[in-house]
């Protein structure tokens, strides 16, 4: 995917750019969660920058998203937004194969499917596919009483089990209104350059082997 520009550089200018996404290709990013959690709402708040209405989610949304601020200004995001009702969780798999990017989106104040919502990210993460795939969880819900904070939810999700290999950042969220979604969208593109920096340069340590 991507990853054109700035190939076959040299020095320290060749190797930020290849430090950098494809800038024509969009990066790909799945959301995912159980029902209810806010992907839908947080998608269609990211990309008209307003409150849409929603309905449980049978099937998938997917919308092309474009940053706004930060250094993932103009870059483009194709995000895919899976349902999250049980009986649909077996589809995940095929919407992360190749990913760049995973949203997790949880509902801060459904501490009674916390567990749940722990199971489904880690079984997600752990398919060979998704190895060392930038997770960015959306700690959702922020607006309500009882809303866990970022450190609760992600203890609560266990992401520290996942070894220190793995990019990840935990994001404060309301999507209704739609605080936190920016931040989050620039905070998982600066890991999506890191991993590709990462793999990159482990590619080029196995060529000189
Ligand atoms: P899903 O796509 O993950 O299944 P939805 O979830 O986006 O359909 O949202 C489920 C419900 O949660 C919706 O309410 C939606 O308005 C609400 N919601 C989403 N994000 C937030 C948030 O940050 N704060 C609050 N208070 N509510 C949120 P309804 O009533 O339509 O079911
Ligand atoms: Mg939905």
């Amino acid at each position: 995917m991507g990853g054109s520009v700035g190939k076959g550089g040299s020095g320290k200018g060749g190797s930020l750019l290849d430090a950098l996404p494809s800038l024509n290709s969009p990066l790909h990013v799945v959301m995912l969660g159980l029902d209810s959690a806010g992907k839908t709402t947080a998608l269609y708040r990211l990309k008209f920058d307003q409150y849409l209405n929603t309905v449980p989610t049978i099937g998938f949304n997917c919308e092309k998203i474009k940053g706004t601020s930060g250094r993932c200004k103009g870059t483009s995001f194709l995000v895919w937004d899976v349902g999250g009702q049980e009986k649909l969780r077996p589809l995940w798999r095929s919407y992360t194969r190749c990913t760049d990017g995973i949203v997790f989106v949880v509902d801060s104040t459904d501490t009674e499917r916390m567990d749940e919502a722990k199971m489904e990210l880690l079984r997600t993460v752990r398919t060979p596919d998704n190895h060392h795939v930038p997770i960015l969880v959306l700690a959702n819900k922020q607006d309500l009483p009882g809303a866990k904070d970022a450190t609760q939810v992600e203890k609560s999700l266990g992401l520290r089990e996942l070894g220190p290999a793995q990019l990840f950042h935990v994001q404060p969220s309301c999507a209704i209104i739609g605080d936190g979604l920016a931040d989050g969208l620039e905070c998982l593109y600066e890991m999506i350059c890191k991993r590709k920096k990462i793999s990159r340069s482990g590619h080029k340590n196995s060529k000189r082997r």
